[in-house]
């Protein structure tokens, strides 16, 4: 059985002596007469493979000439100094085999979005989608780790509910038996009861919402993580997001600078994500909006234009408390100090990025719910359990939903979310 290496460590531990066998697929060729170069791509990176008539048998020369973008392939030769290849090595090829051909490769150079996108089961293994999907991962670790080291249980709500969290506009129904449900739009009302066994605990699900809107940061089914802690309160809850998001921006510096400069991402910006972050009342915020030009009252939501003016000059994630009850959802906790207000933030990212996070206290007086539904027409029937959990021994507790593509749009400096998740589906998308 051959050893291969990978591309990633030949060329951070290059072996200048004896044979080595590497393995991928072909991401550039040329050729001319008697020598092709054919550059080589696998999991961790490129590597310039020379194969020169005579240093091998003339069949897989011929091979080697024939071999397409995209060819599976495997090689073994010696490795060399080359100022002029990628990484600063490249390998003399004394066998080279095609393991599988390729047809000609739909995407080229220059391609439209629409073709990328329908081509994405092969888009996803340019160079740019494999940094993402890293820089994704090691977010989705360092959180992880982060969580575990506060004392956090990972745990694993369900997907099919009947109840929904943020309101019908958005609500995916499907036929389940003999009844409706509901894709989830969020994990929290169950987390929220999961805190009465375990306290501290979160999930990473997808969550899904009918959003018609065309935006660069909207996707119909996203990657959603969630937390919620007893004994907390909005304070607490907004303390635990600044650690969090800090930490994983953090292990993403350390373990992903290859990919982010790969992306051309400019990461000095992102050392200045420390705790603590500043904290802007909603009410504040109307003011300085206005100040701007903005012809915004105090009751209105955030758009994308009003989050991009409040964060185009930070240069760390903000956070907006107290938002106006009419703005979000019946869950949350009223602020006695400003009772038109929740104590709520969200949390936005800098440099016009947005929102990444919304998080609450969560209402615990049973009375105030049972108005708010009745108010705003929510049935109690699909609730019944979730308001139970206001009868049996509730405490002060609070929590948060991030959206991991948002995260990465962001660390990555993504211009559309979509690119955030290799099979992104939107209103115009769920193939393939
Ligand atoms: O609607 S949220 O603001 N809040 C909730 O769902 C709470 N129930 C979460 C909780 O407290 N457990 O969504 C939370 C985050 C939001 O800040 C975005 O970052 C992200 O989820 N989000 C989205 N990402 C991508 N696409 C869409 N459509 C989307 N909607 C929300």
């Amino acid at each position: 059985m051959t050893a291969f290496t990978s591309i990633g460590s030949l060329l951070s531990t290059p072996v200048l002596e004896g044979q080595v066998a590497l393995r991928g697929w072909v991401y550039r060729t040329r050729s001319s007469g008697k020598i092709v170069f054919a550059v080589l791509r696998d999991s961790t990176g490129i590597i310039q493979v020379t194969i020169k008539k005579g240093n091998l048998p003339d069949a897989q020369f011929e091979e080697a000439v024939a071999a397409s973008i995209e060819s599976s392939v495997e090689v073994t030769g010696t490795m060399h100094q080359d100022g002029r290849a990628p990484g600063g090595y490249e390998v003399l090829a004394t066998s080279f085999k095609v393991v599988g051909p390729a047809l000609p490769f739909p995407i080229t150079e220059y391609q439209s979005e629409e073709l990328l996108l329908d081509n994405r089961h092969l888009w996803i293994r340019s160079r740019e989608q494999t940094a993402v999907m890293k820089v994704k991962a090691t977010l989705l670790a360092g959180a992880r780790e982060w969580l575990a080291e506060q004392g956090f249980t990972e745990v694993t709500p369900p997907i099919l509910t009947q109840n929904a969290c943020e309101g019908g506009v958005t609500l995916f129904k499907l036929r389940y038996f003999d009844r409706d449900v509901f894709l989830s739009q969020s994990a929290q009302m169950y987390l929220e009861s999961l805190i009465f066994a375990l306290e501290k605990v979160y999930s990473i699900t997808p969550s899904f919402r009918a959003e018609k809107s065309r935006t660069p940061r909207h996707l119909t089914e996203y990657w959603h993580l969630e937390l919620e802690e007893a004994w907390t309160d909005n304070e607490g809850n907004m303390r635990i997001q600044e650690e969090l998001v800090s930490a994983m921006v953090a292990k993403a510096l350390k373990e992903r600078g290859a990919e982010l400069e790969l992306l051309k991402r400019d990461i000095e910006p992102l050392k200045a994500v420390q705790p603590p972050f500043e904290r802007l009342r909603y009410a504040d915020m109307i003011a300085l909006l206005r100040d701007k030009g903005f012809a915004i009252e105090f009751g209105a939501d955030l758009g994308a234009a009003e989050e991009r003016a409040i964060t185009e000059d930070k240069g760390a994630p903000v956070f907006v408390t107290n938002f106006p009850k009419q703005c979000k959802a019946f869950y949350m906790k009223e602020d006695q100090d400003d009772p038109r207000t929740y104590k709520c933030a969200d949390l936005l990212a800098p440099f016009g990025f947005g929102e990444v996070i919304g998080g609450s206290e969560r209402e615990t007086d049973l009375a105030k719910l049972l108005q708010r539904m009745e108010e705003q027409g929510i049935p109690q029937e699909p609730y019944r359990w979730y308001l139970d959990l206001r009868r049996f021994g509730s405490v002060p507790h609070s929590g948060f939903g991030m959206g991991v593509e948002r995260m990465v749009k962001w660390v990555c400096n993504l211009e559309h979310i979509r690119d955030a998740i290799p099979y992104p589906r939107t209103v115009a998308r769920a193939y393939p």
